[in-house]
Protein backbone atom coordinates (compact mmCIF):
# COMPACT_ATOMS: atom_id res chain seq x y z
CA UNK A 1 0.00 0.00 0.00
CA UNK A 2 1.51 3.47 -1.07
CA UNK A 3 2.51 5.33 1.89
CA UNK A 4 1.52 9.25 1.73
CA UNK A 5 4.25 12.19 2.51
CA UNK A 6 3.32 14.39 5.72
CA UNK A 7 5.92 16.85 6.41
CA UNK A 8 7.93 15.46 9.85
CA UNK A 9 9.65 12.21 11.01
CA UNK A 10 10.62 12.13 14.32
CA UNK A 11 14.47 10.64 14.68
CA UNK A 12 16.40 10.14 17.71
CA UNK A 13 14.37 12.47 19.47
CA UNK A 14 14.36 15.28 16.41
CA UNK A 15 11.64 16.04 14.45
CA UNK A 16 13.09 15.84 10.58
CA UNK A 17 11.89 16.93 7.54
CA UNK A 18 10.35 13.79 5.58
CA UNK A 19 12.83 13.46 2.95
CA UNK A 20 15.43 14.00 5.27
CA UNK A 21 14.50 10.94 7.34
CA UNK A 22 17.28 8.41 5.38
CA UNK A 23 19.95 6.18 6.93
CA UNK A 24 22.88 4.58 5.86
CA UNK A 25 23.10 0.96 3.48
CA UNK A 26 24.87 -0.38 6.31
CA UNK A 27 22.25 0.08 8.96
CA UNK A 28 22.98 -3.38 10.63
CA UNK A 29 18.77 -4.05 11.55
CA UNK A 30 18.66 -3.80 7.20
CA UNK A 31 21.25 -6.49 7.28
CA UNK A 32 19.69 -9.30 9.57
CA UNK A 33 16.54 -8.03 10.92
CA UNK A 34 16.71 -7.92 14.21
CA UNK A 35 14.72 -4.23 14.88
CA UNK A 36 11.15 -4.01 16.68
CA UNK A 37 8.32 -2.26 15.91
CA UNK A 38 4.69 -0.88 16.75
CA UNK A 39 1.93 -0.03 14.60
CA UNK A 40 -0.61 2.45 15.95
CA UNK A 41 -3.84 4.86 15.14
CA UNK A 42 -4.37 7.88 15.60
CA UNK A 43 -8.86 8.45 14.75
CA UNK A 44 -10.51 11.44 14.09
CA UNK A 45 -12.68 12.60 16.62
CA UNK A 46 -14.89 15.85 18.02
CA UNK A 47 -11.78 16.74 20.18
CA UNK A 48 -9.20 16.08 17.59
CA UNK A 49 -7.02 13.50 16.89
CA UNK A 50 -7.01 10.75 19.20
CA UNK A 51 -4.18 7.86 19.25
CA UNK A 52 -5.98 4.52 19.96
CA UNK A 53 -4.61 2.64 22.85
CA UNK A 54 -0.99 4.26 23.07
CA UNK A 55 0.78 2.98 26.01
CA UNK A 56 -0.32 -0.32 25.88
CA UNK A 57 1.41 -0.02 22.04
CA UNK A 58 4.66 1.53 23.50
CA UNK A 59 5.29 -0.71 26.23
CA UNK A 60 4.57 -3.80 24.06
CA UNK A 61 7.84 -2.02 21.79
CA UNK A 62 10.02 -2.07 24.73
CA UNK A 63 9.14 -6.09 25.99
CA UNK A 64 9.59 -6.64 22.10
CA UNK A 65 13.22 -5.39 22.57
CA UNK A 66 13.63 -6.86 25.24
CA UNK A 67 13.22 -10.40 24.44
CA UNK A 68 15.41 -9.35 21.45
CA UNK A 69 18.56 -7.75 23.33
CA UNK A 70 17.40 -4.00 22.00
CA UNK A 71 18.12 -2.12 24.83
CA UNK A 72 16.48 1.65 23.91
CA UNK A 73 17.75 4.62 25.14
CA UNK A 74 14.42 6.20 25.25
CA UNK A 75 11.51 6.09 28.01
CA UNK A 76 8.11 4.55 27.37
CA UNK A 77 7.17 8.32 28.77
CA UNK A 78 9.42 9.53 26.09
CA UNK A 79 8.56 7.74 23.42
CA UNK A 80 4.27 7.88 24.25
CA UNK A 81 5.49 11.72 24.09
CA UNK A 82 7.58 11.36 20.33
CA UNK A 83 4.40 9.79 18.98
CA UNK A 84 2.11 12.59 20.21
CA UNK A 85 4.45 14.94 19.03
CA UNK A 86 4.98 13.57 15.42
CA UNK A 87 1.23 13.34 14.90
CA UNK A 88 0.68 16.73 16.21
CA UNK A 89 2.97 18.30 14.19
CA UNK A 90 1.90 16.65 11.47
CA UNK A 91 -1.51 18.29 11.58
CA UNK A 92 -3.17 15.09 10.01
CA UNK A 93 -6.67 14.17 11.40
CA UNK A 94 -6.15 10.87 11.28
CA UNK A 95 -3.06 8.70 10.56
CA UNK A 96 -1.47 5.15 11.07
CA UNK A 97 1.93 5.42 13.36
CA UNK A 98 5.23 3.56 13.00
CA UNK A 99 7.64 3.30 15.34
CA UNK A 100 10.84 1.53 14.94
CA UNK A 101 13.28 0.75 17.23
CA UNK A 102 16.56 -0.70 14.92
CA UNK A 103 20.41 -1.25 15.39
CA UNK A 104 21.86 1.54 13.79
CA UNK A 105 24.89 2.22 11.16
CA UNK A 106 28.61 1.32 12.96
CA UNK A 107 28.78 -2.26 13.37
CA UNK A 108 28.37 -5.59 11.19
CA UNK A 109 28.61 -9.22 12.08
CA UNK A 110 25.80 -10.87 13.91
CA UNK A 111 26.30 -9.80 17.42
CA UNK A 112 23.62 -6.86 18.10
CA UNK A 113 25.09 -5.74 21.77
CA UNK A 114 27.45 -3.07 20.40
CA UNK A 115 25.11 -1.58 17.93
CA UNK A 116 23.92 1.73 18.12
CA UNK A 117 19.91 1.31 19.07
CA UNK A 118 18.00 4.45 16.64
CA UNK A 119 14.77 5.06 17.05
CA UNK A 120 12.26 6.47 14.81
CA UNK A 121 8.56 7.44 14.71
CA UNK A 122 6.60 8.02 11.63
CA UNK A 123 2.97 8.90 10.67
CA UNK A 124 1.08 8.60 6.97
CA UNK A 125 -2.52 8.66 6.46
CA UNK A 126 -3.69 4.97 6.10
CA UNK A 127 -6.93 3.87 4.51
CA UNK A 128 -8.12 0.12 6.36
CA UNK A 129 -5.29 -2.43 5.13
CA UNK A 130 -7.61 -4.88 3.67
CA UNK A 131 -9.96 -2.52 1.88
CA UNK A 132 -13.43 -0.89 2.76
CA UNK A 133 -15.72 -3.57 1.30
CA UNK A 134 -13.50 -5.82 3.43
CA UNK A 135 -14.93 -4.35 6.65
CA UNK A 136 -18.06 -3.83 5.25
CA UNK A 137 -18.47 -7.80 3.63
CA UNK A 138 -15.74 -9.77 5.22
CA UNK A 139 -12.71 -10.86 3.24
CA UNK A 140 -12.14 -14.24 1.72
CA UNK A 141 -9.11 -16.35 3.59
CA UNK A 142 -7.05 -19.32 2.87
CA UNK A 143 -4.63 -21.15 5.26
CA UNK A 144 -1.25 -20.99 4.60
CA UNK A 145 0.93 -23.94 3.59
CA UNK A 146 3.90 -21.94 5.48
CA UNK A 147 3.91 -22.20 9.41
CA UNK A 148 3.55 -19.44 11.71
CA UNK A 149 7.05 -19.66 13.88
CA UNK A 150 8.17 -21.57 16.26
CA UNK A 151 8.23 -20.09 19.42
CA UNK A 152 11.54 -21.34 20.22
CA UNK A 153 12.87 -19.95 16.73
CA UNK A 154 11.29 -16.72 16.77
CA UNK A 155 9.39 -16.01 19.76
CA UNK A 156 5.54 -14.61 19.03
CA UNK A 157 5.78 -12.18 21.74
CA UNK A 158 7.95 -9.95 20.06
CA UNK A 159 6.86 -7.90 16.97
CA UNK A 160 10.39 -7.92 15.22
CA UNK A 161 11.10 -6.89 11.99
CA UNK A 162 12.45 -10.00 10.81
CA UNK A 163 9.63 -12.28 12.33
CA UNK A 164 7.74 -10.50 9.24
CA UNK A 165 9.46 -12.63 6.53
CA UNK A 166 7.18 -15.48 7.46
CA UNK A 167 4.12 -12.72 7.40
CA UNK A 168 5.05 -11.87 4.00
CA UNK A 169 5.61 -15.34 2.18
CA UNK A 170 1.92 -16.43 3.38
CA UNK A 171 0.32 -12.83 2.19
CA UNK A 172 1.92 -13.43 -1.16
CA UNK A 173 0.86 -16.88 -1.35
CA UNK A 174 -2.55 -15.72 -0.48
CA UNK A 175 -2.73 -12.65 -2.99
CA UNK A 176 -1.41 -14.97 -5.77
CA UNK A 177 -3.87 -17.90 -5.35
CA UNK A 178 -7.16 -15.21 -5.25
CA UNK A 179 -7.36 -14.66 -1.44
CA UNK A 180 -7.62 -11.45 0.23
CA UNK A 181 -5.51 -12.68 3.75
CA UNK A 182 -3.71 -16.05 4.89
CA UNK A 183 -4.43 -17.83 7.88
CA UNK A 184 -1.11 -19.63 9.41
CA UNK A 185 -1.19 -22.23 11.36
CA UNK A 186 1.60 -23.54 14.24
CA UNK A 187 4.07 -26.44 13.92
CA UNK A 188 1.56 -28.10 16.14
CA UNK A 189 -1.38 -27.88 14.07
CA UNK A 190 -3.31 -25.70 15.35
CA UNK A 191 -4.61 -22.24 13.86
CA UNK A 192 -2.30 -19.23 15.05
CA UNK A 193 -3.08 -16.14 13.24
CA UNK A 194 -3.24 -14.35 10.12
CA UNK A 195 -0.23 -12.27 8.66
CA UNK A 196 -1.23 -9.45 10.25
CA UNK A 197 -3.75 -10.06 12.24
CA UNK A 198 -5.48 -11.59 15.48
CA UNK A 199 -7.77 -14.79 14.40
CA UNK A 200 -11.96 -15.33 15.93
CA UNK A 201 -14.10 -17.72 15.69
CA UNK A 202 -17.68 -17.89 17.08
CA UNK A 203 -18.61 -20.91 18.01
CA UNK A 204 -22.13 -21.77 19.75
CA UNK A 205 -21.82 -18.12 20.47
CA UNK A 206 -18.16 -18.28 22.17
CA UNK A 207 -15.79 -15.93 20.82
CA UNK A 208 -12.55 -18.01 20.83
CA UNK A 209 -8.95 -16.48 19.52
CA UNK A 210 -5.63 -19.07 20.04
CA UNK A 211 -2.98 -18.27 22.36
CA UNK A 212 0.33 -16.95 21.85
CA UNK A 213 1.17 -20.55 22.39
CA UNK A 214 0.02 -21.20 19.33
CA UNK A 215 2.32 -18.03 17.72
CA UNK A 216 -0.44 -15.86 17.86
CA UNK A 217 1.24 -12.25 19.01
CA UNK A 218 -0.91 -10.00 21.75
CA UNK A 219 -3.01 -8.17 19.91
CA UNK A 220 -3.50 -4.48 21.35
CA UNK A 221 -7.16 -4.63 19.40
CA UNK A 222 -7.61 -8.06 20.52
CA UNK A 223 -7.83 -7.29 24.13
CA UNK A 224 -9.78 -4.30 23.30
CA UNK A 225 -12.29 -6.94 21.26
CA UNK A 226 -12.19 -9.03 24.29
CA UNK A 227 -12.96 -6.06 26.46
CA UNK A 228 -15.85 -5.13 24.32
CA UNK A 229 -17.49 -8.45 23.83
CA UNK A 230 -17.63 -9.26 27.38
CA UNK A 231 -19.50 -5.75 28.03
CA UNK A 232 -21.67 -6.86 25.31
CA UNK A 233 -22.03 -10.03 27.39
CA UNK A 234 -21.01 -12.44 25.02
CA UNK A 235 -17.88 -15.60 26.31
CA UNK A 236 -14.78 -14.75 25.31
CA UNK A 237 -11.98 -17.54 25.42
CA UNK A 238 -8.49 -18.28 24.84
CA UNK A 239 -7.87 -21.74 23.68
CA UNK A 240 -6.68 -23.67 20.70
CA UNK A 241 -9.07 -23.92 17.86
CA UNK A 242 -8.19 -26.10 14.42
CA UNK A 243 -8.79 -25.87 10.63
CA UNK A 244 -12.03 -27.58 10.88
CA UNK A 245 -13.21 -25.38 13.49
CA UNK A 246 -12.39 -22.75 10.80
CA UNK A 247 -14.51 -24.39 8.17
CA UNK A 248 -17.42 -25.11 10.94
CA UNK A 249 -17.50 -22.14 12.71
CA UNK A 250 -21.09 -19.84 12.91
CA UNK A 251 -18.67 -16.15 12.53
CA UNK A 252 -15.09 -15.78 11.93
CA UNK A 253 -13.22 -12.34 12.31
CA UNK A 254 -9.74 -10.53 12.60
CA UNK A 255 -8.54 -7.90 14.52
CA UNK A 256 -5.32 -6.03 13.71
CA UNK A 257 -4.44 -1.97 14.26
CA UNK A 258 -3.79 -1.63 10.34
CA UNK A 259 -7.01 -3.72 9.25
CA UNK A 260 -8.92 -3.34 12.65
CA UNK A 261 -11.95 -4.93 12.62
CA UNK A 262 -13.02 -7.54 9.75
CA UNK A 263 -15.23 -10.37 9.15
CA UNK A 264 -14.17 -13.27 7.20
CA UNK A 265 -16.03 -14.64 4.56
CA UNK A 266 -14.62 -17.53 3.78
CA UNK A 267 -11.23 -20.11 4.74
CA UNK A 268 -9.91 -22.03 2.07
CA UNK A 269 -13.65 -21.77 0.22
CA UNK A 270 -15.79 -23.22 2.88
CA UNK A 271 -18.07 -20.31 3.22
CA UNK A 272 -19.12 -18.87 6.58
CA UNK A 273 -21.02 -15.93 4.46
CA UNK A 274 -22.07 -12.56 5.60
CA UNK A 275 -21.03 -11.05 8.70
CA UNK A 276 -23.03 -12.42 11.58
CA UNK A 277 -24.36 -11.06 14.48
CA UNK A 278 -21.54 -11.12 17.15
CA UNK A 279 -19.14 -9.60 14.98
CA UNK A 280 -21.25 -6.71 13.72
CA UNK A 281 -22.02 -5.93 17.32
CA UNK A 282 -18.12 -6.31 18.25
CA UNK A 283 -17.40 -3.98 15.16
CA UNK A 284 -19.85 -1.45 16.25
CA UNK A 285 -18.70 -0.90 19.20
CA UNK A 286 -14.95 -0.89 17.98
CA UNK A 287 -15.52 2.09 15.75
CA UNK A 288 -17.16 4.08 18.17
CA UNK A 289 -14.95 3.53 20.42
CA UNK A 290 -11.87 4.93 18.43
CA UNK A 291 -13.85 7.54 17.57
CA UNK A 292 -13.96 8.36 21.10
CA UNK A 293 -17.98 8.15 21.39
CA UNK A 294 -17.93 5.64 24.01
CA UNK A 295 -17.56 7.13 27.39
CA UNK A 296 -17.14 3.86 29.30
CA UNK A 297 -13.65 2.93 26.78
CA UNK A 298 -12.50 6.89 27.21
CA UNK A 299 -9.32 5.52 28.35
CA UNK A 300 -8.04 4.09 24.86
CA UNK A 301 -8.21 7.81 23.48
CA UNK A 302 -5.36 9.40 23.87
CA UNK A 303 -5.65 12.71 22.31
CA UNK A 304 -2.62 14.65 20.86
CA UNK A 305 -3.78 18.06 22.08
N1 LIG B 1 -0.59 -10.49 14.66
C1 LIG B 1 0.37 -10.00 13.86
C2 LIG B 1 1.32 -10.94 13.25
C3 LIG B 1 0.43 -8.63 13.63
O1 LIG B 1 1.39 -8.17 12.84
C4 LIG B 1 -0.50 -7.76 14.22
C5 LIG B 1 -0.44 -6.30 13.97
C6 LIG B 1 -1.49 -8.32 15.04
C7 LIG B 1 -1.51 -9.68 15.26
C8 LIG B 1 -2.51 -7.47 15.74
O2 LIG B 1 -1.92 -6.69 16.74
P1 LIG B 1 -2.52 -5.29 17.16
O3 LIG B 1 -2.21 -4.34 16.05
O4 LIG B 1 -1.81 -4.97 18.40
O5 LIG B 1 -3.97 -5.43 17.36
N2 LIG B 1 0.12 -5.95 12.74
C9 LIG B 1 0.63 -4.61 12.53
C10 LIG B 1 1.47 -4.55 11.29
C11 LIG B 1 0.73 -4.80 10.06
C12 LIG B 1 1.48 -4.45 8.85
O6 LIG B 1 1.05 -4.94 7.82
O7 LIG B 1 2.42 -3.69 8.87
C13 LIG B 1 -0.50 -3.59 12.47
O8 LIG B 1 -1.66 -3.97 12.32
O9 LIG B 1 -0.20 -2.41 12.59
Amino acid sequence: MPIEKVDKIWMNGDLVDWDDATIHVLTHTLHYGNGVFEGIRAYETDRGPAVFRLTPHIERLFRSAKILYIDIPWSVDDLVAAVLDTVRVNGIPSCYIRPLAYLGYGEMGLNPIPCKVDVSVACWPWGSYLGDEGIAKGVRTMISSWQRHDPNAMPPAAKGCGHYVNSQMAKVQALKSGYDEAILLSPQGHVSECSGENIFVVIDGTIVTPPSSAGALEGITQNAVRRIAEDLGYDYVRGNILRSDLYTADEAFLSGTAAEVVPIRSVDDREIGDPGPITRAVQEVFYEAVRGRRPEYAEWNEYVD
